[in-house]
């Protein structure tokens, strides 16, 4: 393996003095250690993003697409040192770190194409000689807050689409990963450098990046000159940014907590379905807002099931995220690790059968990390716990016996982030996909609930905040509509047939 400070060096950065101390959660090693900004500096780099607005507002949005292209091509150059980074710093494996740089790419080329795109609507005008006609315009600075567990790809989803709508970013990341910031942060800096050298003027202030706690992302919060905030993170914060950003009038986009689930039916193909689960069940260690939490299976097929799944869990490669075989590496620190082990107390307490797993994983992993064994939990029925989200690789297993009750289930928790049913019944698949379906911002068949592409518009419903990122219509949040309305003749007739002549 590379090492950290070598990786460090290949984005220019020491994180050799500083408050914040940031650690693997491979083995617990310290990585690095940061100044950290405090409340006080966001004016700053308000300041600087607003003088930043004033060019990149009047720039072209395809030239602003060029600046995206060229992220797209840095992070192209950067991926595997990027990935190796990601994995060090959050613990997912190397596989999922590379994957997580390709979103990234993958959110530049779409944001290319976008740069292009930026439609408004014709209108036709009830008066004569008139048109009217829908604008978007840039609606200002973007503020980014982002989680540990996907620490730069839902950065990117924000940024490229806010870049080529005309926006500067700032972006406080979890304090848990600001060393993946930073190296954005430079990846960025390479992609401007190319720009201008082309001979395009890139303002200063288009990205800062601010490593702080929370009085940081409550001023910029707080601060009205930031007309949208998009925040990635539990739902207790969504609930304290929505309302702070809502009492200034302000537009919040959230992505919040998930508790999504899969339904398997009768009609399922079983194999595909034990697949699925297992990625989106311990993949990323749990650690996705979209992992699999709720297992929805007809009672016919519980018990088959539950035991090859337990079969599977048993021999799941848990340890050393850079290592290739690893399947499920550590979780992101030892708090994490005792909520894990509190909710299967809890579990039990409330009636559940732990089938397998949740206990620390010793064997063969490095000394100093986090390591769980993913577990399964059969519940009696959904209730309070099962309508928790508790961020680790605990699966509950329900049964049911008619679909509408599936569905009811599928429904029956406080949030609404991804979904899905595994069936080979068209009638099965398209009453979930239907309007008395999931109630889920994504709803699948035939697909696990994570893993998700960036083309679509990414989000979900109630607790889970109602924001949509990523593809799609998504960039319409970060413009501001215009509807205009040109009278191209000698008349001046009102709306609604209104006269108000003056002698
Ligand atoms: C998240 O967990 O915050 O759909 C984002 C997925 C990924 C994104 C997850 N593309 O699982």
């Amino acid at each position: 393996m590379t090492k950290i400070s070598d990786l460090l060096k290949k984005f220019d950065l020491t994180g050799d003095k500083g408050g914040l101390e940031v650690f693997s959660p491979i083995d617990g090693s310290l990585i690095g250690k940061l100044e950290m900004n405090t409340a006080k500096d966001v004016d700053g780099s308000v300041k600087k993003a607003e003088a930043a607005f004033d060019i990149w507002k009047k720039t072209p949005p395809p030239i602003r697409g060029e600046l995206v292209r060229l992220l797209g091509e840095e992070l192209r150059k950067a991926k595997d040192d990027l990935g190796a980074l990601v994995t060090a710093e959050c613990g997912k494996i190397a596989s999922e770190g590379l994957g997580e740089v390709q979103e990234m790419i993958d959110i530049c080329d779409f944001a290319v194409g976008l740069s292009r795109q930026l439609y408004g609507l014709t209108i036709a005008s009830e008066r004569p000689g008139h048109h009217m006609r829908e604008v978007w315009h840039p609606a200002g600075t973007v503020a980014v807050i982002s989680a540990f567990n996907f620490p730069v790809a839902v950065w990117s989803w924000n940024a490229a689409i806010a870049f080529v709508c005309g926006d500067p970013v700032i972006w406080k990341p979890s304090e848990k990963t600001p060393f993946t910031a930073l190296a954005c942060q430079v990846v960025f800096e390479r992609a401007l450098k190319r720009f201008r050298d082309a001979g395009h003027d890139a303002p200063e202030g288009l990205l800062s990046v601010l490593i702080g706690a929370k009085d940081v992302g409550e001023a910029l919060v707080n601060d009205e000159r930031v007309p949208l905030v998009s925040a990635t993170g539990s739902v207790p914060m969504g609930r304290a940014v929505a309302q702070d950003v809502a009492k200034r009038l302000g537009r919040s986009l959230l992505e919040l907590g998930g508790n999504n689930a899969m339904i398997v039916t009768p009609a399922a193909d079983l194999d595909m379905a034990m697949r699925a689960i297992l990625f989106s069940a311990v993949g990323t260690a749990g650690q996705r807002c979209t992992s699999l939490r709720r297992l929805i299976v007809h009672k016919d097929i519980a018990d088959d099931l539950v035991e090859k799944l337990s079969k599977s869990y048993g021999s799941l490669r848990i340890g050393d995220p850079l290592d290739k075989d690893t399947l499920v590496g550590p979780l992101i620190d030892d708090e994490a690790c005792k909520a894990m082990q509190h909710s299967i107390e809890t579990a039990k307490s409330q009636g559940g059968e732990l089938i397998c797993g949740g206990e620390r994983a010793k064997d063969g992993t490095p000394d100093g990390g986090h390591y769980m064994k993913p577990a399964i939990i059969k519940m009696p029925k959904q209730d309070e716990i099962v309508c928790h989200e508790t961020f680790a690789p605990i699966l509950y297993v329900m049964t049911y016996s008619e679909l509408d009750e599936a569905i009811e289930m599928n429904n029956a928790v406080p949030q609404g982030l991804s979904s899905c049913i595994f069936t080979t019944d068209i009638r099965e698949a398209e009453l979930f996909l239907s309007s008395v379906g999931s109630d889920c911002g994504i709803a699948n068949v035939n697909i696990g609930p994570s893993g998700a592409e960036i083309g679509g518009a990414f989000g979900g419903e109630k607790e889970t905040g109602g924001g949509r990122e990523s593809g799609s219509d998504a960039w319409k949040f970060y413009m501001r509509r215009q509807t205009q309305t040109i009278n191209y003749s000698k008349e001046l007739p009102l709306a609604q047939g209104v006269k108000f002549d003056v002698e």
